[in-house]
């Protein structure tokens, strides 16, 4: 039998085998697509889903270059900063540095990212007292930037149990937000603003000098 011939005969074969096989194929290949769609809406949303019991964030106006930073200490002395981004249970999620890294390239392209926030979790429950303090690492100006503190409870559903305006006057300050202690089933109480420095630049010449 020549190729040609072959060629031609197999392309009228029509084995109805084949054929439900073939819709088989189109019918599963169409159930996945969908079940690709419909699975996950909310990540396809870019939600993110945090694996955290505290959330602990400080937002400054947005466009705003200046760099605020904060600094968590846990009740067995640990420190999360940008300088140490996972400290026991404390993890901080970004380094908002103001402008400086506010462009992200997506597929070759510049998108700018304003927000100035920073946000730090704290993902298992040591009970005692938190420290939470804010640093102006870099003033972009004479100006005195407002900076707006919260500390959520995230399960067993999402509750603001602590909101603070502060005025970060000039660069370098330190400022001691909020003090809060958490028992063992991950209630909130004693909450105060005794001050307590966490940064080590005082003992050096400064981050900035
Ligand atoms: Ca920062």
């Amino acid at each position: 039998m020549s190729l040609r011939r072959r060629y031609s005969r197999q392309s009228r074969t029509t084995d109805p085998f084949i054929d439900l096989l073939f819709n088989a194929l189109l019918g599963f290949t169409f159930l996945f697509l969908v079940s690709v769609m419909f699975m996950n809406p909310e990540a396809r949303k870019g939600r993110v889903d945090l694996k955290a019991e505290y959330i602990i964030s400080v937002t400054w106006p947005d466009h705003l270059a200046d760099d605020i930073d904060l600094w968590v200490q846990d009740p067995i002395g640990e420190t999360v900063s940008y300088l140490r981004k996972d400290a026991g249970w404390l993890h901080l999620d970004r380094d908002d540095r103001g402008e400086i890294n506010d462009t992200i390239l997506i597929d070759g392209k510049e998108l700018i990212y304003p927000i100035n926030q920073e946000v730090v979790t704290i993902r298992g429950i040591i009970p005692g007292e938190y420290i939470v303090n804010l640093y102006y690492y870099t003033a972009a100006n004479t100006q005195p930037v407002e900076a707006l503190v919260k500390v959520e409870k995230v399960n067993p559903t999402l509750q603001t149990v602590f909101v603070r305006k502060v005025v970060m006057a000039e660069q370098d300050d330190e400022q001691t937000v909020v003090r809060f202690t958490l028992d063992r089933q991950g209630g909130v109480s004693g909450i105060n603003q005794l001050q307590k420095t966490l940064t080590p630049y005082a003992l050096e010449p400064g981050p900035n000098a």
